[in-house]
């Protein structure tokens, strides 16, 4: 039974730094101020949204001197920067990321109580900046930290939208999308730059302009221009050494209004250029499902992209007077294939506006770009359709076709005869008609091509990459991702983090390979107490918010088993469900066996038009249903979907997990990161040897993980081989069952053949082998239960985990970027 009052008693938060008094009174002061004179209110009649106004413009005057002194010292210094470039970053919410890095998390929260306020009242009414999908763009906004952190002078290049990733409704078991609104309210972080913009060109034409001699040059002339406009966010590193920037583009139209037009009446009509432009700014992922939607999206990418170049070449150009020094002084990461435009507006800079031969721009090019892959999915893989880049971007066609005819002719030189290569490193796809391989683009012009875990970059030279791979093996290398420890340990979850520092000493908080010293007293019932009593109250505060949001109570006791991310089959949320039900049964049929009671929790969005990820969230749902009104099982088993996964929301959900589902279809998910959050906060993991999985299997050590399943070679044989579905399912003690249950409409008695299409993909054309791996998956649930039962051994494994994470932070992947594709110096906090 759930513990009513612990839920109601409010937790006291750890405080990790204690506040000094004189820095207290002056940050009060400076909160009344900004609440005075930047949101002209007065204390009396402030609201919560005022409050956290005037205390994230208090803490960015903090920043920003920094910032300033970061920024002068890189430019006096004449260093290298790095600038990443990513179409997403899923940076969440900012105002506790900034106070705990210039460790003024207390002092703050000393001020406000002296003024009434509640802190941690006010970190919930910041909107979650949600400027992304998922793990992509999470990984982008963990290297912005580590790379502030590591005094690496670098920028972030994006998109500044005004509405990011949809907000997820639950509407009786279905996903809703709803528009996010956070920029609603304004935006303290962030400084709008209107006078930095840039001119950005699509469509047109290319004119030929005879130079004199047999000299040619090009001239673009577009046929509509957008300007690109920076806003710019401070993003402070810890212990406050180093700022960088986070720099997002948003656009306005040249010519925002025609006022002939207005004037004779057409008042929509006059604004249609401004709507137009505007767009591109609007939507993360407009539905590409459409001719249109497709274009936006092409000149979402373009526009981003050009203007980034832009601005950096201007940098550049000003420090260092000469384009052709870029790459000694530049270094540019393509975060996915969404910036690969880059290499050829790089090289239509170099060669248009800068008079430079083609064979040096792209020397030039190469030297200064690098491109990280972050999925084998062969859909996401872009591709443009010729006809619409010859429209949009007609002189960038015509380079990537020059680039196309001399990259060949040296592949026809070095493998003659070969032509089956010849078709697959194409910049250009032939069959299915002609597109634009953007992937291919981004490694013909990179000089570094980097996978995220090491199966995934193993993996790249033998499937997507493969042909490539035998042209450029010295391009490719791994770089294992990482999570920013300050975000996914410091802020949420500081009992934990107290502790650690108490056990490892405070130089952990420097130095994450110091956690390793937790090992020695792993097995400590001691440490085992104090470990259980801050999980337990971090599962209290998630029992809370399930029971707020939800009005379903879980027992903090019970084994609190999460699996949060994407939706999508490859990831196998169905597998898990399809276990739920499995155990549901069982747990009917003989409630007296020794079962852990467990709490399935489950968190995603699905893309909107993701029709079978929708079903999947259906099905939890109604299995949630069914379950959680099932008194036979209630002290066993409650199943629970939590709507709108967010940063935030895996900021209370991540140090609450006892059990991390990582049960993807081997050789599929790339890396993983929300693997490395939970087993760093002491969760232990069930999975299959996929991503990161497999380096965390190493580190942690094999005791300590419960593997399953396929390996990645075994799910290609079998793929080649037939996937035996009917055997599977026949030889298994649960599945038959489970899946005519699902089929016939149990968990949807008011339709029955809700499911059919999810059982029919299982029994007839199970490509990610849910099947195949169901078996060995119940099993090793079942080891989980037993581990689960033997208090010790749990904690130990738990104790273990943590210990030996510390090599998964982001900042270990950062170091190895800048040394060995960057060529920048880093310099670390201890
Ligand atoms: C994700 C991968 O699916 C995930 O395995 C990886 O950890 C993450 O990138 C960061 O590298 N991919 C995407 C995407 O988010 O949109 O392809």
């Amino acid at each position: 039974e759930v513990e009513e009052k612990m839920l109601d008693t409010p937790e006291t938060p750890a405080r990790t730094l204690s506040a000094q008094g004189d820095e207290v009174a002056k940050f009060r002061a400076a909160v009344i101020s900004k609440l005075t004179y930047a949101v002209g209110k007065n204390p009396a009649a402030a609201s919560d949204r005022d409050w956290f106004l005037a205390t994230a413009f208090a803490t960015r005057d903090r920043i920003v001197d920094r910032w300033i002194t970061s920024t002068r010292q890189t430019y006096s210094e004449g260093r290298k920067r790095v600038y990443y470039l990513s179409l997403e970053f899923l940076i969440g919410r900012l105002l506790f990321d900034a106070l705990t890095n210039i460790e003024m998390l207390e002092t703050a929260r000393s001020a406000l109580g002296d003024l009434g306020v509640d802190l941690d009242r006010l970190r919930q009414v910041e909107p979650d900046a949600a400027l992304g999908n998922g793990g992509l763009g999470r990984l982008a906004a963990c290297f912005m930290d580590s790379m502030a952190t590591l005094s690496i002078a670098a920028y972030g290049y994006g998109i500044r939208y005004e509405n990011g990733l949809f907000r997820q409704m639950i509407k009786n078991g279905w996903q809703q999308e709803y528009p996010e609104d956070w920029l609603s309210f304004g935006n303290p972080w962030e400084f709008e730059r209107p006078e930095v913009y840039y001119d950005i060109g699509f469509g047109g034409s290319v004119e030929s302009v005879a130079m004199g001699g047999d000299r040619k040059k090009q001239v673009w002339h577009p046929a509509e221009t957008v300007e690109a406009v920076a806003y710019d966010t401070p993003i402070v590193g810890w212990r406050g050494r180093h700022v960088n920037t986070l720099r997002l583009w948003s656009a306005r139209a040249a010519d925002p209004i025609r006022l002939d037009a207005f004037n004779q009446g057409d008042h929509v009509g006059a604004l249609v250029n401004q709507v137009k432009a505007e767009a591109i700014s609007k939507v993360l992922y407009p539905s590409d499902a459409t001719p249109a939607g497709q274009e936006l999206r092409l000149r979402q990418e373009y526009f981003f992209t050009a203007a980034s170049l832009h601005d950096l070449i201007r940098r550049h150009v000003d420090s260092f007077g000469d384009v052709r020094s870029l790459p000694d002084k530049v270094a540019i990461q393509l975060n996915d294939t969404h910036p690969a435009i880059a290499v050829a507006e790089l090289m239509r800079v170099l060669i248009d506006e800068n008079d430079i031969e083609f064979d040096e721009a792209f020397d030039i090019t190469v030297r200064t770009i690098s491109y990280t892959n972050h999925t084998l999915l062969p859909e996401a893989l872009e591709t443009w359709p010729v006809p619409l880049m010859e429209r949009v971007l007609p002189r960038h066609m015509q380079i990537i076709y020059l680039l196309n005819a001399k990259h060949l002719e040296r592949v026809r030189t070095q493998f003659p005869g070969d032509d089956a290569l010849l078709g697959s490193v194409s910049l250009i796809q032939e069959d299915h008609g002609r597109r634009v391989r953007m992937g291919n683009l981004a490694f013909l012009g990179s000089h570094s091509i980097n996978g995220v875990a090491a199966l995934h970059s193993d993996l790249m030279t033998t499937t997507v990459f493969k042909d490539f791979y035998r042209l450029f093996p010295e391009r490719m290398n791994n770089k294992t991702n990482g999570i920013t420890f300050r975000r996914w340990l410091y802020q949420a979850n500081p009992g934990l983090t107290n502790l650690l520092v108490d056990v490892c000493g405070p130089a952990v908080l420097d130095d994450a390979t110091q956690l390793k010293t937790l090992e020695a007293v792993a097995g400590d019932s001691s440490l085992h107490d104090r470990l259980m009593a801050v999980r337990r109250q971090n599962k209290v505060a998630l029992a809370r918010l399930i029971r707020d949001r939800l009005d379903i109570k879980v027992n903090p006791g019970a084994l609190f088993d999460v699996q949060i991310k994407r939706i999508h089959e490859y990831k196998r949320q169905l597998l898990n469900v399809l276990e739920t039900i499995a155990l549901y049964d069982a747990m009917r049929a003989n409630p007296a066996r020794n079962w852990a009671p467990r709490v399935k929790i489950f968190s995603g969005k699905a893309a909107a038009s993701y029709q079978m990820a929708k079903l999947i969230i259906k099905l939890a749902n109604d299995v949630a249903k069914v379950v959680n009104d099932d008194p036979t099982v209630k002290d066993l088993l409650k199943v629970v979907f939590l709507p709108n996964y967010n940063v935030s929301l895996a900021e209370v959900v991540i140090p609450a997990a006892d059990l991390s589902e990582q049960i993807s279809t081997a050789g599929m998910e790339a890396s993983g990161t929300g693997n490395m959050k939970m087993a760093l906060n002491g969760a232990l993991t069930i999975g299959t040897l996929d991503g990161a999985n497999v380096e965390i299997k190493q580190h942690v050590g094999d005791d300590n993980i419960f593997i399953f399943g396929l390996t990645a070679d075994e799910v290609e044989q079998r793929r080649a081989a037939g996937v035996d579905e009917a055997g599977s399912i026949r030889n298994s003690q649960h599945l038959g069952e489970v899946l005519d249950a699902v089929g016939s409409g149990v968990f949807s008695p008011d339709e029955p053949d809700r499911f059919k299409p999810l059982v029919d993909a299982l029994r007839y054309h199970d490509y990610f082998l849910v099947t195949t791996d169901f078996d060995a998956y119940w099993d090793a649930q079942r080891k989980v239960d037993a581990r689960w039962n033997n208090r010790a051994a749990w904690w130990t494994s738990s104790a273990i985990n943590t210990a030996n994470m510390g090599w998964f932070s982001s900042d270990r992947t950062i170091s190895e970027y800048a040394t060995d594709i960057w060529n920048v110096p880093v310099r670390p906090v201890r």
